[in-house]
């Protein structure tokens, strides 16, 4: 193994300079950094969020449930620029007091209900609705499995392997062969689990899903990271399988536009008020002629 090349001190001090790719948002404080309020439109249901992998699980079941006819699903998604540190505005952080994205706040009721951490939006909305969340015990157990596995999983994807590979400012070699061992070994558990079944609780299409796909979907399909050859995503043949269905569903492609700030202009949707703005607002339809969007 190479030789250290730091040694920790007694007690650790924030170096701004030294955050990487993130820097300028990453802070060992909680709290708001300034006043902002949160905008709220006419629906009953107000999405403060931006259209990375957590954002787009609550998008796609909000377009299943409208495709389902569930017309209070009807929502207002807000963009929320965290590379501006908007997660950090005293609105937001009165929705998630962890300031991350998403957050919602449902205001179909007497009183404004917000929730944070994406899994428990999608709870929340497959509850409301009846929907997507199976009723029978065993199949539920299932499904909330899947679903928490995601959102205890993710993290050793994104902010380890993701990390290390992608934005860290210097390549360690320890930390890109340990969490490519993860990596690869989460992508077996969710391949052999599709060897057996359509999705990934069963035989239904679920939250579970809805979780899953938009992480390791992309993942298998060589668009996270830059990272197909390196983790030779094309193995997971059952997760392809399955990935390729999912981006059939007119909702899952809706989804994955809201709150979208990069890629081709016209999959980008920064704001969604009404169902017509897919139509109407992407960024190739906004964007002036010759100039660049906002
Ligand atoms: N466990 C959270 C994770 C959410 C999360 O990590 N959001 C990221 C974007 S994908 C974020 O808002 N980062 C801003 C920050 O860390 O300041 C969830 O599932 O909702």
């Amino acid at each position: 193994m190479a030789e250290p090349t730091y040694t920790p001190p007694a007690v650790w001090t924030w170096n701004k300079e030294n955050g990487g790719r993130f820097a300028a948002i990453n802070r060992p404080v909680a709290g708001p950094t300034h006043d902002a309020q949160l905008p709220v439109g006419r629906h009953p249901l107000q999405l403060y969020s931006l259209g990375t992998p957590n954002g787009v699980k609550v998008t796609v079941l909000l377009e299943e449930l409208l495709a389902l006819g569930h017309a209070g699903a009807e929502y207002d998604a807000w963009l929320v620029r965290i590379d501006q540190g908007q997660q950090f505005g005293s609105g937001f952080v009165g929705a998630n007091p962890n300031s991350k994205i998403p957050a919602m706040v449902d205001r179909s009721g007497p009183q404004p209900v917000r929730i944070f951490e994406s899994g428990a939006i999608l709870v929340h909305l497959a509850e409301k609705f009846g929907a997507f969340l199976p009723t029978d015990p065993a199949a539920r157990a299932e499904c909330l499995s899947w679903l928490f596995w995601q959102v205890g999983s993710a993290p050793f994807l994104g902010g380890g392997f993701g990390h290390f590979y992608a934005y860290a400012p210097v390549k360690i070699e320890y930390a890109i062969d340990r969490y490519a061992m993860e990596a690869k070994r989460q992508m077996d558990v969710l391949d052999r689990r599709l060897a057996e079944s359509p999705y990934v609780a069963g035989e239904d299409y679920t939250i579970a899903d809805m979780a899953i796909w938009p992480w390791y979907g992309q993942l298998a399909k060589g668009l996270l990271y830059g990272a197909g050859e390196f983790l030779q995503v094309q193995e997971y043949r059952h997760v392809l399988r399955w990935a390729e269905q999912l981006m059939q569903r007119p909702a899952v492609r809706r989804g994955r536009m809201v709150n979208r700030t990069f890629g081709d202009p016209a999959s980008q949707l920064h704001e969604r008020h009404e169902a017509s703005d897919f139509d109407t607002r992407t960024q190739d339809k906004l964007q002036p002629a010759g100039g660049s969007a906002a």
